[in-house]
Formats: structure tokens, sequence, C-alpha cells
């Protein structure tokens, strides 16, 4: 639409076309009022009946909520108008009519459930609020994208249908591929590990992972957007450092760039300062066990349960990480430390809701890295395509990944993660 102007620009004095939905009718007899509303905002179009054009007014006023309209008329100065202007329009045009009943309410007066929101994406997301979180994330995003260039990373984007799978613990979703089994990938691990040893050597990869995640729990997806980073000649606190740089960065942008989102939101924002604490995996259980809060007393080699990450979550206050792992419950491909096997470069990183990030140094060493497939039992043969590489010369490497829609979750203190996903996949949900 080339003459079009959108209602936060519409001034005194112009005449415009403004293009939008139809927010709210107001008919309070001899005068009402339509509330026109766009991406940058809304504006009221006045209809004076004994004054204007009955056709005009019939289609103006005739018109069902959440309908697209299209208002050509003067702006003029109005002090009671909610945003100090209106339009008296001399032209209307209907361009796609609402139904009368609507799934949900876009205006927010009526609270809508979860699962009806998501069955109607399009009219939830019409919503200030929820318009807030998505303008947010690609802030996020974006902070993100700059930062990584900052750090000297290239963009990768590696393949989602895989031969094989890199996370215990959590399942993958088979899938056909020419008559042969393969699977969606968990996690862009292997491979930009593999990129590492190209003449990239830093690299990041903004992207899908794929989990068949058995439960249905407020904080997992079965499609989320993994935030990778490896880099050659790292080690895993300089991998830390980076995380750290890059969590502050989606904090600084939404903070400098997306305050009417968060105004929208209402959400107690604030940029991280200082440090994140660095605990070790001991120090973290012993805390875990000082706060009372389990009924059995976490023992070295136990993975922290989700009560656990709460309650010292709540102890430390802040974002913090977890460092040096018992290698036992740490992926094949995290190095352990040279003075102790027992122990590993492995590291999460938390928000004291929940954990946000894993990484660790890698093993580079060829040998110790087939001993470590099957230590797990795996089957080294099948990762072929990725441990030969580690006979032409691999650097040392670490890196992470960060689940964006946790990251974007805890920063607005969203209660589900699927607030923070347009179309979330989970074990109910495969459509829209
Ligand atoms: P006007 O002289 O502008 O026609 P009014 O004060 O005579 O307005 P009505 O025409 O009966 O009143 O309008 C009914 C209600 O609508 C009143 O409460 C009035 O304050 C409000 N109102 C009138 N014009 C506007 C406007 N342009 N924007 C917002 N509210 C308005
Ligand atoms: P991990 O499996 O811990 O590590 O995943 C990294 C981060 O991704 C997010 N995440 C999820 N978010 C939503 N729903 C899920 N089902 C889900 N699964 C994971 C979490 C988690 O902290 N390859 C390693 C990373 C590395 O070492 O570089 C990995 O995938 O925020």
């Amino acid at each position: 639409m080339q003459n079009r102007t959108y209602t936060a620009d519409a001034e005194p004095g112009d005449t415009v076309t403004v293009a939008g939905w139809v927010h709210e009718i107001r008919d309070l007899g001899g005068i009402a009022f339509i509330i026109v509303r766009d991406t940058t905002g809304k504006i009221q179009v006045k209809f004076e009946k004994d004054e204007m054009d009955d056709d005009l007014v019939e289609t103006g006023l005739g018109v069902n909520r959440e309908s697209v309209v299209e208002i050509t008329g003067d702006v003029k100065e109005e002090p009671r108008a909610p945003t100090d202007v209106e339009i008296v329009p001399t032209e209307v045009e209907v361009v796609a009519a609402a139904e009368p009943e609507l799934p949900l309410d876009p205006s927010g007066k009526v609270d809508a459930d979860l699962s009806t929101r998501l069955d109607n994406r399009t009219l939830d997301a019409r919503k200030e609020d929820v318009e807030a979180v998505f303008k947010i994330r690609g802030e996020v995003l974006r902070s993100v994208r700059e930062q990584f260039r900052e750090l000297g990373c290239s963009e990768i984007n590696t393949p989602k249908i895989v031969a094989t799978g890199t996370e215990g613990g959590t399942e993958l979703f088979p899938i056909t591929y020419f008559g042969e089994e393969a699977f969606m990938n968990q996690s862009p691990q292997l491979f930009k590990q593999l990129m590492v040893g190209s003449g990239l050597e830093r690299v990041f990869e903004i992207g899908p992972i794929f989990r068949a995640e058995e439960h249905n729990t407020p904080r997992h997806l079965n499609e989320a957007t993994s935030i990778d980073f490896e880099s050659a000649f790292y080690d895993h606190t300089e991998a830390m450092d980076a995380c750290e740089s890059v969590v502050k960065a989606a904090y600084e942008g939404v903070a400098q760039n997306c305050q009417d989102e968060l105004d929208a939101l209402g959400v107690d924002f604030e940029v991280p300062e200082g440090d994140f604490p660095r605990l070790t995996y001991e120090e973290a259980i012993e805390r875990i066990n000082a706060t009372g809060e389990l009924d059995e007393m976490l023992v070295w080699g136990d993975d922290l349960p989700t009560e656990g990450e709460k309650a010292l979550g709540e102890d430390v206050g802040t974002h913090y990480f977890i460092t040096d792992w018992p290698s036992e419950i740490k992926p094949f491909y995290i190095k352990d430390h040279d003075d102790d096997e027992e122990l590993s470069t492995g590291f999460d990183m938390m928000h004291p809701r929940m954990e946000l990030v894993s990484g660790g140094q890698r093993e580079h060493r060829y040998e110790r890295l087939v001993d470590g497939f099957e230590q797990q039992g795996l089957d080294p043969e099948a990762f072929d395509y990725y441990t030969k590489m580690f006979k032409y010369g691999m650097p040392p490497h670490a890196g992470w990944g960060l689940g964006g829609e946790r990251l974007i979750m805890t920063m607005l203190g969203l209660d589900n993660i699927r607030e923070a996903v347009l179309f979330p996949r989970d074990r109910q949900r495969l459509s829209p």
C-alpha cells in the first residue's frame, strides 16, 4: 500500500490513509468512535452521525471488531481522544471483514487459556503484551548475533536431518530418509566442533533442535531454538566468559531498544550486573544440601534435581555457573581435567529459575575421544564422519549451547516456555 500512513505518524493537519484492525467500537448515540490499531499503535476515528454521509457512517459503524479497514480522513487535535488526535473520515473501506464471534479477545480484556491462545496465535499476537514478547525475541537474536560478531565468530548453518544423536538422556525423533533411518538433530554439537577445525575457527549457530522429551513441563519444548558457540583454542573458562558476554548483550539490547515492549509487559527487568559467580559442582551440592529443601541429601555423582536447582537458584539469586561436574554425568565429547579424570571441564550456566546453558572444553585427542564413545555405550564407527577429522589436526576447543526460549522466558518472567515461541511443539501440539 503506497499511500499508507502508520497511526503513530498521523499528525494534526495531515490528510492520511490508515490501514489496520478495528480494535474497539464505541457508539454514544449522536457520536461514535472506532479505534483503529496497526503495528505502531492506535488512533481514534470519529463519526458524527448527523453531519456525515450516511453510507460512510453505516460502513464505519457496521463493521465487526478485528475487521481490517482502510480509512482516509483529516487528522485533528483532540485532547479527549486516547492519543490526543483523531481522524475525521472521508472514506472508509472494509478490506477484510471479521466474523462477529472471535475465539479470543485481542483487546486482552477477556483472558483466554494458553491452549486457546496457541490455537489462534494470529489473534493472540494482536495483543500488545504478546506482540511485545516476539519483538523482544527478535531483539535478543539481533543482540546475540552482534555480540558473536564482536567475539569474532562466523555464523554457520548445519544439517537438521542427521544420522546419529549426541545428547544422551533425551530421545531422538526418527524419520525415514529415502528408505533409511535418520533423525531430527538434537544439537549442532558435532558439526560445530567439526568447524573449529576448519579455517573458520570460531563459529556460532542459531537454529532449531529437536528432542523427543516425553514429559510436558513448563520449560521443555520438542522443538527449541539453540544458540550455539564453539571456538578453537579456547578452554572452558574462556567459553564461560563468552557465554556471560552473550547473555549480558541480550539483556542490554532489550534494555536499550525495547522499553515500550517492556512497559507493555509490565515486567521487572534488570540487566544482570557483575560477574556471574562460578561454583563447582561440589560446592553446588553442598549448598543445595544445606538449604534442607530436598528429602534426600545429594551425593557426588548425582545429577541436580529440579527442586535442587530451584533451591540453589534462590540461594545464589543471580545468573551463575556450575563447573567441574563429575565426568560420568557429562557427554563423551566433554574433556576431563588433565590432573583428575573423574572431573570434567563441563559447565552449566543457570538462571535462578533453571538451567540455560551447557558447555565445556571438548576432547580433541582422537584416541581418547574414541574411548569415550565406548564408555558411553556408543558405537564409534557410526560417528566415523566426526571422529576421523580428529586425525587431521583438530585444535583444542570449547563451546556451549544456550536455550533461546529459556533465555527469553527467564528474562521476561514468563511462566511457560510456550509463551516464548510462536508455534510451540509439545506432546499434545503438532499444529498450528
Ligand atoms: P462534541 O462537542 O465534541 O460533539 P460533546 O461534549 O458535546 O462533544 P457528545 O457529542 O454527546 O458530547 O459526546 C458524548 C461523549 O463523548 C462525551 O462524554 C464526550 O466527552 C465524548 N467525546 C466527544 N467527542 C469526543 C472525542 N473527539 N474524543 C473522545 N471523546 C469524545
Ligand atoms: P543441552 O542438552 O544441555 O546441551 O542443551 C543446551 C540448552 O538447550 C536448552 N534446551 C531446551 N530448551 C527447551 N526445550 C528443550 N527440550 C531443551 N533441551 C535443551 C537448555 C539447555 O541448557 N550440545 C550441548 C551444548 C554444548 O555442550 O555446546 C547441548 O545440547 O537451555
